[in-house]
């Protein structure tokens, strides 16, 4: 498998800004202390789909369009995402085997599939079928799945099911989950949003967090 990343730093940060300059700035700005970047819809659809090539011209980027739908077009939006410069997709589980198989096949397995969310909703429903979503991202080959920083308990019992597929971990900072608690039950990465683009000095906030992931590893 392509490796997409290197691990210098532990974060990917989310970058879930509303304009083009503001992403490039703020990806140029913290790149030294991020390892990839991650892109949503906010930022896709204020900038337009360019805005992954931009980035990723700075970073890799994983391109979190939450793919959630029947095998063909999951396919489509794979191909769409990896065309303009994408490294990784993020796909959701729920929708079944074939539709995460879609798209990990179509990215040659640069695919992590959504288990349990990091916000509280996300007891309401994905908590419940997590392990068996994490236990078919590794039946099928993804490279790895996300799991939740606000529960450090539930990531390493993911770890437990996923084995050596990377685990990267949203909800640390704005959400309340500490990014040394996440490394150390078993996560790779932590994904950083708001506590980085709407710091003071975003720069000095990922340096921060970067530190505090490193010496968690
Ligand atoms: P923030 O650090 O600002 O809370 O942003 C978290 C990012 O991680 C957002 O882009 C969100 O879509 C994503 N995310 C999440 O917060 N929880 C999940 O369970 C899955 C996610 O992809």
């Amino acid at each position: 498998m392509a490796c997409i990343m290197e691990r210098r730093n532990g974060v990917i940060l989310a970058l879930d800004v509303t304009s083009s300059e503001k992403a490039m700035r703020v990806a140029e700005t913290v790149r030294d202390y991020v390892d990839a970047v991650k892109i949503n819809w906010p930022l896709t659809l204020a900038a337009g789909p360019q805005v992954i090539t931009e980035i990723s011209k700075v970073k890799p980027v994983i391109c979190d369009m939450k793919i959630a739908d029947i095998p063909s077009i999951n396919r489509l939006i794979v191909q769409e995402a990896l065309a303009r410069g994408a490294s990784a997709v993020i796909c959701h589980g729920f929708p079944g085997e074939d539709s995460v198989r879609a798209c990990v096949e179509t990215s040659k397995g640069s695919t992590y599939v959504v288990t349990e969310m990091s916000h509280p909703g996300g007891e309401q429903f994905t908590a419940s079928v997590a392990d068996e979503i994490a236990d078919m991202a590794r039946i099928v080959g993804a490279r790895g799945i996300v799991a939740p920083a606000t529960r450090p308990e539930r990531i390493a019992a993911l770890r437990g099911i996923v084995g050596d597929l990377e685990i990267i971990s949203p909800g640390v900072g704005a959400q309340g989950g500490k990014a040394s608690s996440a490394l150390e039950a078993g996560a790779d990465y932590v994904i950083v949003g708001r506590a980085i683009y709407q710091a003071e000095d975003p720069r000095e906030a990922a340096r921060k967090i970067s530190e505090e992931a490193l010496s968690a590893i």
